[in-house]
């Protein structure tokens, strides 16, 4: 047992993580066989940051999410069949087949949404965050950023208003090194986004995003200062991508060897799966089994997905906006 988790919550936690990599892994596959439009951004390497602040958010918590959110997703509770059949372009899909990758939501478990424009999601998040706040929950809204996105003006003017409203918000940086091909320590200002959280007069922590078990630390704490109505939090998770920008990226920007050094050096299933093992009282067969279901749930996303029909055109001009 680990401070507030028990061999349950670490099993589920291993189960988030693993179907994020096996969900990302066989994306890659199928859209390098032509099955999948459009553009899609693999999550992989970044489970342990959507795992561990996934795990503190109520169903009735708001995530924003941004162009690289099928790992914000999942571990928001969204269905994984739906989420492929999405990203497929069809009919069953989480948006009936009109968002694709970069724009499924799904309000009931409280995904307002991946989003292709970069830094889009904070303002978005201070909006959830200010209605919790005027209707007297404890609700709180959580957005995910990249380093790209830590330097947009939305973003900036988002975390001023979330401090000058004191708003149940709490911008999470995933800092993974670059931003489409340039690296975040040429385009990035400072040493550490981090830093920035004192500008806009809130607690700021640099987090190491490979380790399951300090995100979810340091996501308590700013989870548990929202709740209590003392407003916004920063955290920058440090982590690495897997894949490229966007699949199709030759990542010729990226030195010889890196992504097979982090694969091998920083997998956060890896360290995840060696520490439960050795300190925390879960065995390997419970791991292997969770591998086991996860695997097959991915297969039958991708036939689910494949099988099922486009959407109708006569649909076409439906689901496009909301009225309230
Ligand atoms: C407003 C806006 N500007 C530019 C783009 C093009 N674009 C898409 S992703 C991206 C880089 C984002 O980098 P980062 O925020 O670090 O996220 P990462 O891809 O590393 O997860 C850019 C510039 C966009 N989608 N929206
Ligand atoms: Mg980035």
């Amino acid at each position: 047992m680990t401070a507030n988790l028990s061999v349950e919550d670490l099993l589920d936690a291993y189960r988030t993580m693993k179907t994020i990599r096996e969900f990302e892994d066989r994306v890659h596959v199928e859209f390098a066989k032509g099955g999948i439009p459009g553009f899609v951004h693999l999550y992989a390497g970044e489970e342990a940051s959507a795992t561990g602040v996934g795990m503190h958010l109520k169903e009735t918590d708001k995530l924003a999410s941004n162009h690289r959110g099928h790992g914000h997703c999942i571990a928001k509770g969204v269905e994984v069949k739906g989420m492929m059949a999405e990203i497929y372009g069809k009919k069953t899909g989480t948006c009936h087949g009109k968002g694709g990758s970069m724009h499924i939501a799904d309000l009931d478990t409280g995904m307002m949404g991946a989003n292709g424009i970069v830094g889009g999601g904070p303002p978005l998040a201070c909006g959830a965050a200010l209605a919790a706040k005027m209707k007297g929950t404890d609700g709180i809204a959580v957005v995910f950023c990249g380093d790209g996105a830590s330097n947009q003006g939305t973003t900036f003017e988002a975390m001023n208003l979330a401090t000058v409203w004191k708003l149940p918000v709490i911008f999470v940086f995933e800092n993974n090194g670059y931003g489409e091909a340039t690296p975040s320590n040429y385009a990035v200002s400072c040493e550490d986004i981090a830093d920035r959280a004192v500008g806009f007069g809130m607690p700021g922590e640099i987090v190491d995003g490979h380790d399951f078990f300090a995100v979810h630390k340091a996501f308590a704490k700013a989870a548990e200062r929202a709740r209590a109505g003392e407003g916004p939090s920063l955290l920058e998770h440090k982590l690495d991508r897997f894949f490229g920008h966007f699949e199709g990226d030759n990542q010729n920007y990226r030195p010889k060897g890196e992504v097979k050094r982090l694969r091998e050096e920083v997998c956060c299933l890896k360290r995840f799966g060696a520490e439960v093992t050795t300190n925390h009282g879960v065995d390997q067969a419970q791991l292997s089994a969770i591998d086991n279901e996860v695997a097959k749930l991915i297969d039958e996303a991708v036939a689910f997905a494949e099988k099922s029909p486009e959407p109708d055109l006569s649909a076409l001009t439906t689901d496009v906006y909301i009225n309230y």
